[in-house]
């Protein structure tokens, strides 16, 4: 059902108010002005606590939003940018969190009573939105450049603080929740849930508005994502609106805000600054200036909500007011079914988009270095292990981290968190991969981008399998479903289509999931084991794969690439020839996506004939001896060795001193060796 704000907005551009801030601070208030009589002892300086004021100093807070609604905005802010507990530690006030989101939300709900008190001929609807700030930490961050895995703050603190926000504007009489100037989805996923919680409190939601804020010329956020990437981040939430806030100024914020209404399914709003900061940190643009943006985005038919942020006055807000009463506001597009993810970048998968390559190595249970190094606390290695499947054709990751010895929550926390502080790696979207529940969570608190949970299962039920899924959901992450349920793992064709459909109507009916964004795996069992029951493994999984293609819409196959060949370990012609076919006929069969090792995989048509002949008879139980005859053939092949185009051979072969400047860009420490034990210089041996 559409709420009225949203029947609003598809007749009308709405108008959202201006500055709080240069409002107030042409009153020039003292220290004792922001204190009042309430905190004249209060042992830290209040001065620039502006959400204090709402407190302290309410009629030039209420005086501010009449100016506003003068001026003819439709939605008005409440004055609660930083009223969570965690922005207000600064003033030692985070205990009054609560109490400031209900008295300035109560401010606004007056200011709209007498403004309609005075105007009765007025018979626009308006809305209190209830501000909610970034906070003054980033959750994808470190503030430590000596620890770039460090962090100031846990998602759960801030979901914390933020449901403290929510409630306390929901009490106070907010109409929408507004999660503006977001500098980081993280942040953002964290005021996602903490609202989504706050509702099913309430039994009552509030439509929720998300702006995010570009704050660099190459249109990145301060976290480091594009607009595609901060679009697909933040999607899943059933926003009213999308857009940009605060920063360059209108011009800067155009070709952000043309994709965004491009692609974005929600309505769309901005409200930029009044120009970019001159060199005082004051706003230049005046109203006409400003205007003139303005205009240029109403007209190529961008917006439907517009109005101003730092440096914008009630005269700024009059003249939007007046050019967005004569433009027609943007027509949403409708939603499309594509699977959509992210890190750094956005990534879609298309129909005719090729086979997703998912980095398999960095698994302590798939990779012997990696589990070494994870092991031994050696993260920075790790993180190479990372960069060189990226390197070598990785368009996501899969991290694993399920060892007996580890603390696996802890090691995944620690790895995804360094991950993202190397952007030539955070780039693309992470695959959270761990049986263990309470991993798959530590995961999804630590990656802003739209990532995969690999996976979950009906091996413990319907109950658990709903509860997990819809956490996931809210988090906005895809999910892997394994064939698996409470009898265990699917082993047939038929017991594999069985628990991949009944998995999809509970995802896609009950725990409301997108189903492009549910990935089905069938099992990728090994072939040519020797046992009877295993000829067919192969050949279920590309049937699986097709019956889920033709009856599941838009659901995704995936699995895993080298399961397949288990039984040529240390053979590695055998198995890259096996996983060159494999995926030759699944791909043929519908597969979408697989856990690989990139740089690793052949081409289908180099693999040597006689070969490919004898896999293929394994593979599609072609014949009865196709086992003993591929086990023959690997048996002559023993010791000759492929050459593999390893990603990284390029750079390896270069000079000396490129061969540094690679290793120093790319932080790559691998083949560093001391020059002498226990040394602390070191010798680059490269
Ligand atoms: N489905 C889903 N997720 C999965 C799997 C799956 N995750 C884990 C696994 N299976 C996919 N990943 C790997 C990673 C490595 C190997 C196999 C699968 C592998 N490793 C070499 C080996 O064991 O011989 C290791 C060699 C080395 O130590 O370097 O084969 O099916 N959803």
């Amino acid at each position: 059902m559409k709420t009225p704000i949203a029947l609003d907005l598809e007749q009308r551009i709405l108008v959202i108010d201006g500055a709080m801030g240069t409002m107030i601070q042409q009153h020039k208030l003292s220290e004792a002005d922001f204190r009042g009589a309430r905190f004249a002892e209060w042992p830290v300086s209040l001065k620039g606590n502006n959400d204090v004021l709402s407190l302290t100093q309410p009629d030039i807070i209420r005086n501010i939003h009449l100016a506003y609604l003068e001026a003819g905005a439709d939605i008005i802010e409440t004055n609660t940018f930083s009223s969570t507990s965690v922005a207000m530690a600064d003033y030692g006030m985070e205990a009054l969190a609560h109490e400031l989101n209900v008295a300035s939300a109560q401010l606004a709900r007056e200011a709209i009573t007498l403004y309609l008190q005075k105007h009765p001929e007025d018979r626009r609807q308006i809305y209190v939105a209830g501000a909610i700030g970034p906070t003054n930490k980033t959750l994808s961050l470190s503030p430590d450049v000596n620890d770039p895995g460090f962090r100031a703050l846990s998602f759960d603190a801030l979901t914390e603080a933020y449901c403290t926000q929510i409630e306390g504007l929901y009490t106070g009489g907010a109409d929408l929740l507004l999660i503006e100037t977001v500098f980081d989805t993280l942040n953002a996923k964290a005021a996602l849930v903490a609202a989504a919680r706050v509702a099913k409190q309430l039994g009552k939601s509030l439509p929720i508005m998300i702006s995010g804020t570009i704050t660099d010329a190459s249109g990145r956020t301060l976290s480091g994502q594009t607009t595609e990437a901060f679009l697909y981040s933040l999607m899943h939430a059933p926003l009213l609106s999308i857009g940009f806030n605060c920063a360059l100024g209108a011009k800067e914020m155009r070709p952000y805000l043309e994709e965004l209404a491009q692609k974005a399914p929600f309505f769309i709003s901005a409200y930029p600054n009044a120009g970019l900061p001159n060199q005082f940190g004051a706003y230049d643009q005046d109203a006409h200036h400003m205007g003139h943006d303005i205009e240029d985005f109403l007209k190529a038919g961008f917006l439907n909500i517009v109005g101003g942020c730092c440096g914008t006055t009630p005269e700024h807000i009059q003249r939007i007011a007046q050019l967005a009463r004569n433009c027609k506001p943007r027509k949403k597009p409708l939603p499309d079914s594509l699977m959509h993810l992210s890190g750094l970048e956005g990534f879609t998968l298309r129909p005719e988009s090729n086979f997703m390559n998912i980095g398999e190595r960095c698994n302590v249970t798939g990779s012997k270095q990696f589990l070494r190094l994870i092991k031994a606390s050696q993260f920075e290695a790790a993180i190479t292990v990372a960069r060189e499947q990226v390197e070598g054709g990785a368009q996501a990751l899969d991290i694993n981290m399920d060892e007996g010895l580890l603390d696996s929550a802890a090691a995944m926390t620690r790895f995804l968190q360094l991950l993202a502080a190397e952007p030539d790696i955070a780039r693309i979207p992470i695959v959270i991969d761990s049986s263990k529940w309470s991993v798959l969570e530590a995961g999804l608190k630590c990656v802003q981008g739209k990532a995969i949970v690999n996976s979950i299962s009906l091996k413990e039920g319907t109950q658990v399998f709903l509860n997990q899924a819809r956490h996931i959901a809210s988090f906005g992450a895809a999910v892997v479903v394994m064939a698996f349920d409470e009898k265990g793992q699917a082993d047939t064709l038929q017991r594999r289509i069985e628990i991949c459909a009944r998995a999809y109507h509970l995802l896609t009916q009950q725990a409301g999931f997108a189903p492009q964004d549910i990935i089905l795996d069938p099992n990728i069992f090994p072939v040519a084991t020797g046992m009877d029951e295993h000829r067919r493994n192969a050949l279920d999984f590309f049937e699986a794969t097709a019956w889920i293609k033709a009856h599941l819409p838009h659901a995704k196959v995936s699995g895993g690439l080298s399961n397949v060949s288990f039984s040529f370990r240390g053979n590695d012609t055998v198995r890259e020839a096996l996983h060159a076919c494999f995926l030759f006929h699944a791909i043929a069969h519908g597969m979408d996506m697989g856990i690989v090792n990139p740089s690793q995989l052949i081409v289908y048509d180099s693999i040597e004939p006689e070969l490919r002949t004898r896999v293929e008879d394994v593979l599609l139980n072609r014949r009865p001896d196709a086992t003993e005859r591929l086990i023959e053939w690997a048996e002559q092949l023993k010791g000759i060795k492929t050459e593999k185009l390893q990603a990284d051979a390029a750079w390896r072969n270069a000079s000396l001193q490129e061969r540094i400047t690679h290793a120093l860009v790319k932080g790559i420490t691998e083949y560093i060796e001391p020059t002498w034990p226990n040394a602390k210089k070191f010798l680059l041996s490269l």
